[in-house]
């Protein structure tokens, strides 16, 4: 396999200056790889002053398994153009890409160092000012002006053909929708809840609802998603955030970005029964977390409406009652979607922090089987759940 790998340090440094002017020829420059990501390669590059920017390489492999899980490298490709869409719609949310090298299959792009990684934030129960309000635009806005309701017919099949992205949808095929709901190997599973996986294999209710959600993330071609929007792909900080990432990038049900970010507070809210420290800041910050939850889907919700009332093209598609009906089933696909997110995050391949930093087994297991517990129900529960009050009660 044809692969370009940059040799060191000196090799990423020309690099950089091959792309940017941030700095001059005679500075001693450093280089660290700060990536903990699952499937690349980051490195910060700085001067004594502290100026930084960061690179980005993607190999023809998955970083933490090696050659053995070969990947395509058309995702760094996808990843810089995604990111310039989404600075486009929901700009200072995304970090701005300054270079895309097809060669070295590299980004160069905005160093958001003075951000912290959300779910690490999340862990340490910081309450953070505008993270909500954030993402419910960054959402309304990057979702709305790529789907069929903002765009024509021959851009929405041009973006369509762009953002194909196979090799990344085959994982999440795999990695939601089929190994948490039989016993793969690929699983990693707590002994103590392994009953309770079980539980979810020979549910053949569960099974067919599951079916139905990845047909909608196979076939439902509504928007560009960011396609992986996690806790770890979002920083923040008190006065922004800056969503970073989205390598899995394609086409595909509008519901599954607003599910996954959702599915991802509550596990941490599932976490927070049994993390460390006080109990009443754990109550008073599991509160906090599902209001964020209402805080999106109201701020996402409002929004995209107005988009839809006022600038979708298609006149057919502006009325009232539609618009009533199409967040209706927004709604529905994000609780379905967070509900897939939370069970692949407890017994699938992929963990989290928010779960894995409970040292003792048996109390991560109580997390553990309520996270299961909440996905199983949201699947379950999608339709008939009317608003996000509701869920909130339900939870
Ligand atoms: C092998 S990749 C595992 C997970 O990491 C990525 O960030 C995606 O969430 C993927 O499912
Ligand atoms: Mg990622």
């Amino acid at each position: 396999m044809q692969s370009y790998k940059f040799s060191g340090d000196e090799d990423l440094i020309t690099f950089v200056h091959q792309y940017s002017d941030l700095f001059k020829a005679e500075e001693t420059l450093q280089v660290e790889e700060i990536g903990d990501g699952n499937i690349n390669f980051v490195y910060r590059v700085s001067n004594e002053q502290g100026v930084s920017v960061i690179v980005k390489q993607g190999l023809p492999y998955v970083r933490i398994i090696g050659e053995g899980w070969p990947l395509s490298q058309d995702r760094v490709r996808i990843e810089a153009e995604a990111l310039q869409l989404e600075a486009k719609y929901a700009p200072g949310l995304v970090p701005e890409v300054y270079a895309f090298d097809a060669e070295r299959f590299a980004i160069l792009m905005e160093d958001i160092g003075s951000f912290d990684n959300l779910r690490q934030l999340l862990v340490t129960r910081t309450k953070l000012a505008t993270l909500a309000d954030d993402l419910a635009t960054f959402l309304a806005k990057t979702l709305f002006y790529t789907s069929e309701l903002y765009l024509d017919s021959h851009e929405r099949k041009k973006q369509l053909a762009g953002f194909i992205n196979p090799d990344l949808c085959k994982i999440t095929e795999d990695l939601f929708f089929w190994d948490p709901f039989c016993d793969h190997e690929r699983n990693a599973i707590n002994p103590l809840i392994r009953e309770d996986a079980a539980k979810l294999w020979n549910n053949p209710t569960l099974k067919l609802e599951v079916a139905k959600l990845k047909r909608s993330f196979l076939c439902d071609g509504q928007a560009l998603l960011h396609g992986d929007l996690h806790s770890g792909s979002v920083f923040a900080s008190q006065e922004g955030t800056k969503v970073i990432d989205p390598e899995f990038a394609y086409v595909g049900p509008i519901g599954f970005d607003v599910g996954s970010i959702i599915g991802n507070l509550l596990l941490n809210y599932v976490a927070q029964f049994n993390q460390e420290g006080d109990e009443a800041e754990r109550a008073e910050y599991r509160h906090w977390l599902l209001e964020q939850v209402k805080t999106i889907w109201l701020g996402f919700s409002t929004q995209f409406d107005a988009l839809m009332a006022q600038e979708t093209k298609e006149v057919t598609l502006q009325g009232a009652e539609y618009r009533q009906w199409y967040l209706q089933q927004i709604f529905a696909d994000s609780l379905g979607y967070a509900g897939t997110e939370m069970i692949r995050r407890t017994i699938g391949l992929a963990h989290v922090a928010d779960l894995e930093s409970i040292e003792d087994e048996g109390k991560r297991a109580e997390s553990e089987r309520l996270a299961l517990q909440i996905g199983e129900r949201l699947i379950l529960q999608r339709s008939v759940v009317s608003d996000v009050e509701q869920l909130v009660n339900m939870i």
